[in-house]
């Protein structure tokens, strides 16, 4: 804040004797009610009584503070302390109106308002505070002048962020506009957008001035690039740019047209028994005991939906009434859809069938409301595929390949990069307002490549197919900063937003789908595995990082600055590394491994530094914590997956028996903190002692936690990984084999 204390101390003794500013006030001098200090106690300014921006909001004046005080403004033209503007006037005595006049002699309020304060009563007061309202109306008018100039000066001219991060902040090695959002309860909503300049604590690691010179060169090439575009187009003729706009409008028309009725009905195909869901009980009593008590939280999550929320997305448990999310739309029985695949596997026949019939009758997608594309393809689309190659029944294929349909509009943008936003009826799309400059999201374009390879297996249709090899057609062509994706690209331009990397929210199922990608091909498609083992590679590199307690955590990336935190979401990323470890060159399989238990543990570890044994939404490596939530608004759990997810795949790849006893942990804090009457609650902060409710059973809950929490206790011949991919809401979707089709496309 040193430049604005500069300011201020620039316009000495001419205007800051005639404005906010008094040190040295009389002790315990205070007058007409109260009077509010602004910023903090004088002892904990910095320089010489410069105005703090981060000053918190104006506090009652304890006497003898020597502060600067403020009065409020009760009305145009009214400056009050507090009280109705006419009593205030009435009591006000020197310098009332402006009581921040300090003698040039060096007075201050003790001295210019002695008189006045200590007699409480005359306006014309002895010193040079005996100026007449309208002066100091003047000079109060001059000196907002100023500080506006001045902050115009810092926010608006070029290069702003220069300036900022080389005066304002110039003991820091950069600074990084915060911006980092997650849409919805999948979270890709859940952070928050704070907009605000934050500074970093650690620059690239170990330089932080080349950080900033790397960041300064950015800036400078994203500048050159722009005005070398600006360039091009201007020395196109006008006719020429006329042409382009109506070639780009045409392409982009033609789609829409293409993708209107792309079929003519769906092929018949030949349903293949799908493998290893035979549901052996598992042989030790033990686990046999455990595996029924999850079916039993099953029944009670399944239970009290139907009862109190049939129909609707999902259910609020203590109020036991249906729950909304505007990330559906107006598509109605998400929990439905997504416990699907659950239910069959868990031999909840009747209940599949409750569903299903549900789903024949009620499910509709001619809605005239946005959706979140992302959210409806991996509830959705995921849930109805997986349905359908448990079941063979046929209605869950039609309805699967409806809705892919219904998703096609999303797709028409200049680059193809799908908008987030999606109105299935008018085929209108849009992005998160929040996300960088209008981008779309990695991690929301990133998670449609499984399902959308599946509806052209199971359509005879090509289209889905096309579409997400576009994504990857647009990706391979950008440059990626030090080999990292960021989380925001602009579907319009096809480049990069905000250079911000994250392996949570915003980024995760990105690499998880590029990895699968290739595991669901059958290991043909090594485009996929090259770019899945590359982008990990950079992570290693740039994003992991060990603390000093010795835990393996994932930070986030902002532009090249490191901010110290783990999301709930990210990790997933243990499961993700053990599950790609076999793939990887042969002399880093066994590190990949192990890096999947280090994720794990440190996963754990923020489990079990919480009072309830469940992890925050979020949790930190800096200011002498590890792996503990230090912001209120993080220490949320919202009955997610990624940590029991990530203790599947270690148990299943390394059969380490810690992994079920962390899984029985968590079964057991499930029980015994989120349980409620009317089914699962999600809990506002585990590291309090009494549970404080969200009110709402999320949908993932049974598609994903309580499946995965089953597929711990039960043998590995129950899906095993050789046969099935879990999209990234735990849906199953078969290996695409060559040789063996699954499913023959039959022509019509
Ligand atoms: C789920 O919807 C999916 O796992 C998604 O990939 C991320 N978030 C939620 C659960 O936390």
């Amino acid at each position: 804040m040193e430049n604005l204390t500069n300011c201020y101390e620039a316009l000495q003794p001419a205007v800051c004797h005639a404005c906010l500013f008094a040190k040295g006030a009389a002790p315990g001098r205070r007058f007409g009610g109260e009077l509010f200090p602004l910023g903090r106690p004088a002892a904990q300014r910095s320089g010489s009584g410069g105005l703090d921006a981060q000053d918190p909001a104006p506090q009652p004046l304890t006497p003898g503070s020597g502060e600067v005080w403020l009065l409020t403004r009760s009305a145009p033209g009214h400056w009050t302390d507090g009280r109705p503007a006419a009593a205030a006037a009435a009591a006000m005595p020197v310098g009332g109106l402006l009581p921040l006049f300090s003698s040039p002699a060096g007075g201050g309020l003790g001295g210019g308002l002695g008189g006045g304060l200590g007699g409480g009563g005359s306006r014309k007061g002895s010193g040079p505070s005996a100026f007449r309202l309208t002066e100091k109306f003047v000079l109060l008018l001059v000196f907002s002048a100023f500080i506006t100039l001045c902050f115009g000066a810092i926010f608006f001219l070029p290069d702003s962020s220069k300036l900022l991060s080389g005066v304002l902040f110039h003991s820091s090695p950069a600074l990084q506009p915060a911006a980092d959002h997650k849409p919805g309860p999948g979270a890709r909503a859940e952070d928050s957008a704070e907009g605000l300049p934050r500074l970093r604590e650690e620059g690239a690691p170990g330089n932080p001035a080349a950080a900033l010179e790397d960041n300064l060169a950015r800036i400078r090439e994203n500048h050159e690039r722009a005005l070398r575009e600006a360039k091009e187009t201007l020395q196109k003729l006008p006719e020429e740019i006329q042409r382009d706009i109506l070639l780009e409008k045409e392409k982009v028309a033609q789609d829409q047209l293409r993708d209107k009725d792309p079929f003519r009905g769906l092929p018949e195909v030949d349903f293949v028994p799908p493998i290893g869901v035979e549901n052996r009980e598992p042989a030790d009593e033990a686990i046999r005991e455990k595996r029924a008590k999850i079916v039993e939280m099953m029944k009670h999550a399944w239970n009290n939906y139907k009862r109190y929320a049939w129909g609707l997305n999902e259910l609020k448990p203590i109020s036991k009434e249906g729950h909304s999310s505007s990330l559906f739309g107006n598509i109605k029985g998400a929990t439905i859809v997504d416990a699907l695949d659950t239910l069959f596997i868990m031999g909840m026949k009747n209940e599949f069938q409750e569903a299903k019939s549900w789903i024949e009758k009620n499910l509709d997608f001619n809605v005239n409301a946005e959706i979140s594309v992302f959210e409806v393809n991996i509830r959705f689309v995921g849930g109805l595929l997986s349905a359908y190659y448990l079941s063979g029944e046929e209605i869950f294929r039609k309805k699967a390949v409806e809705l892919g349909v219904k998703l096609l509009p999303a797709f028409h943008t200049p680059s193809g990069i799908p908008w987030a936003l999606l109105n299935m009826k008018s085929g209108i799309g849009r992005n998160w307002p929040w996300a960088s400059g209008g981008s779309s999201i990695l991690a929301e374009f990133g998670t449609l490549h499984l399902e959308f390879m599946h509806l052209s297996h199971l359509s005879g249709n090509p289209i889905f197919a096309e579409k997400v090899m576009n994504i990857r057609r647009v990706l391979n062509k950008l440059e990626k900063p030090e080999g990292l994706y960021p989380n925001y690209l602009n579907p319009s331009s096809g480049q990069w937003g905000q250079h911000h990397v994250s392996v949570g929210g915003l980024g995760d199922s990105f690499y998880e789908y590029l990895l699968k990608a290739w595991l669901m091909s059958d290991k043909r498609d090594l485009e996929a595995k090259k770019m899945y083992f590359d982008a990990i590679q950079a992570i290693e590199t740039h994003l992991i990082r060990k603390s000093s307690g010795g835990l393996t955590y994932i930070a986030e990336w902002k532009g090249g600055l490191l901010e110290h935190k783990m999301g709930h979401l990210t990790c997933f990323a243990g499961g993700m590394f053990a599950l790609g470890a076999d793939g990887a060159p042969e002399a880093l399989a066994q590190h990949y491994l192990e890096l999947g238990a280090e994720i794990a543990r440190t996963c754990h570890e923020s489990y079990n530094r919480t009072f309830m044994k469940l992890g925050p939404e979020a949790f930190r490596f800096d200011g002498g914590v590890e792996a503990i939530a230090t912001r209120q608004n993080e220490k949320y759990y919202i009955l997610r997956p990624e940590v029991i997810e990530t203790y599947m795949y270690m148990w299943r790849l390394t059969h380490d028996p810690k992994y079920r006893k962390w899984a029985w942990e968590a079964v057991e804090a499930l029980e015994n903190h989120c349980r409620v009457k009317g089914g699962y609650s999600g809990l506002r902060d585990v590291y309090f002692i009494y549970e404080t409710y969200d009110d709402v059973q999320q949908s993932f809950f049974l598609a994903e936690t309580l499946k995965y929490l089953y597929l711990i206790f039960s043998d590995d011949d129950l899906l095993p990984l050789e046969h099935w991919i879990f999209n990234t809401e735990a849906h199953l979707l078969p290996i695409l084999r060559e040789d063996k089709k699954e499913v023959e496309v039959k022509e019509k």
